[in-house]
């Protein structure tokens, strides 16, 4: 059933990857949508793309969620128009290196915990007591298989998405009293551009991350999103994990032999 057609869904981080296959699959199912990343560009192409073939609204602005102001503005400006959230997607996220900890760049570090927690609270705080206010809405916070279980080199990531899960699961509580929920999508390796950016461009290090096995497609997260935004108010996933089925655990992967 569809439970999103005309609803207003914000998702971060939607101009490449999950964010924006989940903006093709809401606008598909007849959602309004509010799209937010730093690359504007990418965004009005995307908002194009979905006017020409879905009759919906789509509003797009430049946000960096790392930047706190600039989020209560975006936010702001959508509440101040009239349009609350029905739905919000915290997808912005990076990891941004591969190292010991003990070698690691603490450039890295501050990317990664901005982005991933602080980010991803800015945003939840600039638009969570608009929801609770008028007593609905959904969060739904893009984890990762990185939050359950760490793998080497992983740490500083691992840590932040051990912290979304955390998040998740204290936002959760929080809202008691209210009809809102609050969701967790924990993916395994999904080829976006994931890769690219935690290897800082170097593209041939980013594609052997998914060489010999069939990683998941970050349409396959936008279909269980969709599943997920759609159930019943009374039906909240908490926590989903999805893995590629070659991947077993974080880093145990059945790769083909290279030819
Ligand atoms: P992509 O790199 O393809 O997309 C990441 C998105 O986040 C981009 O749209 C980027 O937009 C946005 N973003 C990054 N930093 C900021 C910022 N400071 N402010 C606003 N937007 C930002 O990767 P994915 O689609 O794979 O990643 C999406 C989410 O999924 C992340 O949270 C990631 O951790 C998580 N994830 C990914 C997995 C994978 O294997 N790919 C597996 C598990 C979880 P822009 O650069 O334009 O700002
Ligand atoms: C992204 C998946 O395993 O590369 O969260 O960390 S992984």
């Amino acid at each position: 059933m569809n439970r999103v057609k005309g609803k207003l869904i914000l998702i971060t981080g939607a101009s490449s990857g999950i964010g924006a296959a989940c903006a093709r699959r809401c606008a598909a199912e007849g959602a309004n949508l509010a799209l937010w990343a730093r690359r504007q560009e990418r965004l009005e192409e995307l908002d194009a793309e979905l006017r020409a073939s879905h009759c919906v609204t789509v509003l797009v602005a430049e946000v960096d969620v790392r930047d706190r102001p600039a989020v209560n503005r975006a936010a702001e400006q959508l509440v101040g128009a009239g349009h609350v959230p029905d739905v919000l997607i915290n997808n912005a996220g990076l990891a941004s290196g591969l190292s010991k900890v003990h070698e690691g760049d603490p450039e890295d570090w501050d990317r990664m915990i901005d982005t991933n927690l602080k980010g991803l609270l800015n945003v939840t705080r600039a638009i969570l007591p608009h929801m609770v206010a008028r007593r609905r809405g959904h969060v739904v916070n893009i984890g990762s298989t990185a939050g359950h279980m760490t793998y080497p080199m992983g740490n500083v990531y691992n840590a932040t998405k051990f912290g979304v899960r955390a998040l998740t699961e204290g936002t959760n509580l929080d809202v008691a009293g209210t009809p809102i929920r609050v969701s967790s999508v924990d993916p395994g390796f999904v080829e976006t551009e994931f890769s690219d950016v935690r290897f800082h461009g170097d593209k041939d290090r980013a594609r052997s991350v998914y060489q010999g096995f069939q990683p998941l497609r970050a349409d396959d997260i936008a279909d269980a999103i969709a599943y997920i935004i759609n159930l019943p108010e009374h039906v909240n996933v908490l926590d989903m994990i999805i893995m590629p089925t070659a991947q077993r655990n974080v880093y145990v992967v059945d790769r083909e032999p290279a030819s």
